[in-house]
């Protein structure tokens, strides 16, 4: 590595020689309200409504029960390995209130708020966590992608949604989100340059909770920013305060409506944080300390909404019990058909994949068939 003297030695070279600069970016980054809920700037149009704001604030509690349900079940035995996103629930909410109903939401597995905002029900989820397929059928925003366990594999799908609401010149947009790891990944790359390419009308967003699994952003990338991905591909990127949901709504909505005016995509990061373990799997004090996490309380989303929501006297504490009271029932409710709802036979393993099963597949199907029966 030279030594910062040379390399500004090297620089000044460039500039003797008429090295002209041929391009200039800049990443903005915004917000509305400071971590303690007061706005640094005048709040966006949708923001003057108390309604949509309760309904962020209801979207995000909403996450967060269900999380703590999930995880509760998984604690015990009756749930798979799940994804909390304790301390991130305003990036998909916030992404999820901005889509109109015939957008497609493309998740990967830490976005439940956005997709139960979307109207993916509680008991889909859980199934899906639980390992039934059947949890992937949403009755509701059945056009919305499943949840994406692998990394960073549905940004090329969102490319495949895009270009067809193009070539039916549809209005529509898709949205994918992803985690700040999987912007590392060849797929997302290669999703982001076509869309730029084609001029898609596809938004991205950073999910970017400041690690994957034990891996610190800073061992992720050089770069300073996510958002300057975006630049490589010749397409806008931003950067917002993930942890504000009104600059993240904010933010996706002038996205979605560039979108679909044939403005072509858009890159949006979030600047959030993983308050929990990466999965149930996942011991995280293992590799970051207890007084780092603990810091990072102090922007938890929902209270920062509700310190506004209170200061503006749009909030009390009959309404807050009110609807903690409603979200924990619906969330028990939901918890309580998930369990009573009997698991799928073994045959469906064999099922789905081929059109017609080959013979050892036939062979295996039966045996599994032959033990439950025994
Ligand atoms: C293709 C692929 N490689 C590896 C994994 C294992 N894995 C699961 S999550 C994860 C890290 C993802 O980090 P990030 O994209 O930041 O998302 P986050 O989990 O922080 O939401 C890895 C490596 C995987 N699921 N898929
Ligand atoms: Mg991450």
């Amino acid at each position: 590595m030279p030594s910062a003297e040379r390399i500004e030695e090297l620089l000044e070279t460039r500039r003797d020689v008429g090295a002209t600069p041929v391009a200039r970016f800049e990443i903005r980054y915004s917000r509305y309200l400071d971590p303690k809920g007061n706005p640094v700037r005048p709040l966006p149009d949708f923001a003057r409504d108390p309604g949509e704001l309760v309904s962020l604030y209801r979207g995000m509690v909403l996450a967060r029960r269900f999380d703590a349900k999930a995880v509760a079940l998984q604690r015990t035995g009756r749930l798979g390995t799940f994804a909390s996103s304790l301390g991130q629930e305003a990036v998909s909410v916030g992404v999820a209130s901005a889509m109109r109903a015939d957008d497609v939401l493309l998740p990967s597995f830490r976005e439940h708020g956005g997709q139960l905002l979307r109207g993916v029900s509680p008991v889909e989820l859980l199934l899906f966590w639980g390992g039934d397929e059947r949890g992937s059928d949403f009755a509701e925003a059945c056009e919305d992608f499943p949840v994406c366990v692998p990394v960073g594999t549905h940004a090329p799908h969102a490319v495949g949604v895009a270009l067809a609401f193009k070539l039916r010149r549809e209005k529509r947009v898709a949205a994918c989100i992803f985690g700040d790891g999987a912007t590392s990944k060849g797929d997302v790359a290669e999703a982001l340059n076509v869309a730029g390419v084609w001029n898609l009308p596809a938004v991205f967003l950073i999910n970017n909770n400041h690690w994957a699994i034990s891996v610190p952003v800073s061992q992720q990338t050089a770069a300073e920013t996510l958002a300057q991905k975006a630049i490589s591909a010749g397409i806008e990127g931003e950067q917002v305060d993930g942890n504000d949901v009104i600059a993240v709504r904010e933010a996706t909505a002038r996205a979605l409506a560039k979108a679909r005016a044939g403005g072509g995509p858009h890159l949006i990061e979030a600047l959030t944080y993983r308050l929990g373990d990466h999965t149930t799997a996942d011991d995280a004090s293992r590799y970051r300390s207890g007084p780092d996490v603990s810091a990072h309380w102090a922007e938890d989303p929902i209270t920062r909404l509700r310190n506004y929501l209170v200061a503006e006297r749009l909030w009390g504490k009959t309404d807050e019990e009110k609807l903690l009271g409603e979200v924990s029932g619906a969330i028990e409710r939901a918890a309580e058909t998930y369990l009573a709802t009997p698991p799928q036979g073994p045959e469906t393993i064999f099922d789905y994949t081929y059109e017609r099963l080959p013979k050892d597949l036939v062979e295996q199907r039966e045996a599994a068939l032959g033990a439950v029966q025994r």
